[in-house]
């Protein structure tokens, strides 16, 4: 991408200035509003900046710490590099730094891990505190003072609509064909003046493709010419591919059974490698026009919108590999009719979600044998990334599917445990698990019916046993409760990990 003018308002020109005196006004104290979605779209210059200011400041002993509101994930010249700083006081909705993760996990930095649906309406009813500036990337800048969107949208609009500051990092790499992508609605309310948003398509456009800006709040602009994050994929393991077949198989049983149309429901995919190679198999797979209403628009997708398999798709955020970006960008235009971003209170709407009957597919950490799911916690304490929108999805979905391999940790972990360590989705949301070795369709099953299920169908042979043994003894000394459980010893599992036993 070329660098160009992208900024077209005049009486905006005179607040360019450069990324360290952007930096320079944010004070310590202050919660900011950034932009950012699962490594897109997220301001590349001034958080840096800011980094190193901060670094200046500790070394002069000041204590300098801001709250990090973002979409989702960023990269490491955001969180990576305020959190290597000890920048950081508070951070939320969902992030998957290691150095965060790692001051979360230090109790260096408090972290409030909430739904990516309601963040939105938290700012709005002043439940998180002032939110004093907004830093927002942009691909450009119209005449007339609004923004064409970046290529995430996230939380933008309600950071530009309730901050007191804004600072503008406009990025000429982002392409200027982004234009016309998104679909920002304005109508939300708080209660009781809600009124039903009103997308019955993934297809539906209800808003405008612009943010809207209060010109007069706006005290910095920055230009850059940077790229996301961009990581790239793996290419499918014999897991994922397992995983995949398992759910196809599944969704062909379904429209046989005439409980899914044979374009299926609108798709939700989740984050990371098994979710890429489920929509692979997708892409190979027999169903053809189907749509997708999601939050993270991954490599596999892409590729089914390219190839027609995907009629349309409906997100916050690109999650590009750099060759899935080059194609993005070779073709935005074709792509541009068939893909909508919209901010993430709409892209995760709970009405929504359930109104189109979306088939959520989502990575999980462990399941239990009667079906809950921890998403977020290893061995019950430490935070991995967050619920992201997992929680949006599985509760309000038509179908929830989690999905994991089977072992983790070289084989040394159950992925398949008596009892989740920590509980994000529970058994009431959780209808399908699925690992390399099968899939439980736990829909129309009791507790003591899905134990079983679970064990023979999911778990690892190497686990399978113990799982057993621990199912039947549970039974045997509570045969007439309706979820049989040995307290004393279902944690066991976790406990043998932590000691670096296999569990
Ligand atoms: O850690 O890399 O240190 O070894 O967890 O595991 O297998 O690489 O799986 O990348 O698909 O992530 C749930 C974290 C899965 C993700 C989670 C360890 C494992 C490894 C990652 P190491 P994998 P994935 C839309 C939806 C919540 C948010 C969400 C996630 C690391 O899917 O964050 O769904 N989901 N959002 O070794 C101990 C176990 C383990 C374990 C895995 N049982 N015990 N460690 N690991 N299982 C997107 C957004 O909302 C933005």
């Amino acid at each position: 991408m070329s660098r160009e003018n992208r900024i077209h308002c005049a009486a905006l020109r005179n607040r360019v200035m450069s990324a360290e005196e952007a930096a320079a006004l944010i004070p310590s104290g202050v919660n900011v509003g950034m932009s950012g979605f699962t490594g897109a779209g997220y301001p590349k210059a001034v958080p840096s900046a800011l980094a190193k200011r901060i670094m200046d400041a500790n070394v002069n002993g000041k204590h300098f710490k801001i709250g990090v509101w973002t979409g989702a994930s960023t990269a490491p010249e955001l969180d990576g590099a305020l959190a290597m700083v000890d920048g950081i006081e508070m951070r939320l909705p969902y992030q998957s730094d290691p150095t965060c993760r790692k001051r979360i996990n230090a109790g260096e930095m408090e972290y409030i891990d909430i739904h990516l649906s309601h963040v939105a309406q938290f700012v709005w009813s002043g439940f998180l505190g002032k939110l004093d500036i907004a830093v927002v990337e942009v691909a450009g800048i119209l005449e007339d003072g609004r923004l064409i969107p970046s290529s995430s949208v996230g939380n933008n609009k309600t950071w530009l609509d309730q901050a007191d500051r804004i600072i503008l990092e406009v990025n000429s790499w982002q392409s200027a064909h982004l234009e016309g992508m998104h679909d920002i609605y304005y109508g939300t309310q708080l209660p009781p003046h809600r009124k039903p948003i009103p997308i019955v398509t993934p297809a539906d456009r209800i808003g405008e493709p612009y943010l809207r800006c209060d010109l007069d709040k706006v005290i910095a602009i920055v230009e850059t010419h940077s790229p996301d994050r961009n990581s790239a994929f793996s290419a499918p393991d014999e897991n994922s591919r397992l995983i995949a077949g398992h759910i196809l198989e599944f969704f062909q049983h379904e429209v046989r059974k005439g409980r899914l149309p044979k374009d299926l429901l609108p798709l939700q995919s989740g984050v990371g490698n098994i979710a890429n190679a489920v929509m692979a198999g997708l892409n190979d797979g027999p169903f053809e026009n189907m749509t997708a209403y999601t939050e993270v628009l991954q490599d596999g997708m892409l590729d089914m919108v390219r190839s027609g398999k995907l009629a349309c798709a409906s997100a916050t955020a690109f999650s590009l590999s750099n060759d899935a970006l080059a194609r993005l960008n070779a073709d935005l235009g074709r792509y541009r009719e068939r893909i909508i971003l919209r901010p993430q209170e709409i892209s995760n709407h709970p009405e929504v979600i359930r109104r189109l009957g979306v088939i959520a597919m989502n990575g999980m950490i462990e399941a239990d044998i009667y079906g809950n799911v921890n998403s977020t916690h290893v061995m019950g304490s430490k935070i991995m990334n967050g619920i992201g929108g997992s929680g949006d999805f599985a509760r309000n979905a038509y179908l929830s599917i989690f999905m994991t391999p089977s072992q983790a940790k070289n084989g040394a972990v159950s992925c398949i445990v008596p009892m989740a360590s920590h509980v994000d989705h529970t058994e009431h949301d959780v209808q399908v698990i699925v690992t390399e070795q099968g899939l439980a369709d736990l829909r129309g099953l009791s507790p003591k019916q899905r134990a079983r299920v679970v064990i023979e169908n999911c778990a690892h042979p190497d686990f399978r046993p113990a799982l057993r043994d621990y199912y039947k003894r549970a039974l045997e000394r509570s045969p007439g409760r309706q979820t049989p459980h040995l307290l004393e010893e279902v944690f066991d599992w976790h406990l043998r990990a932590l000691r670096g036993e296999p569990m």
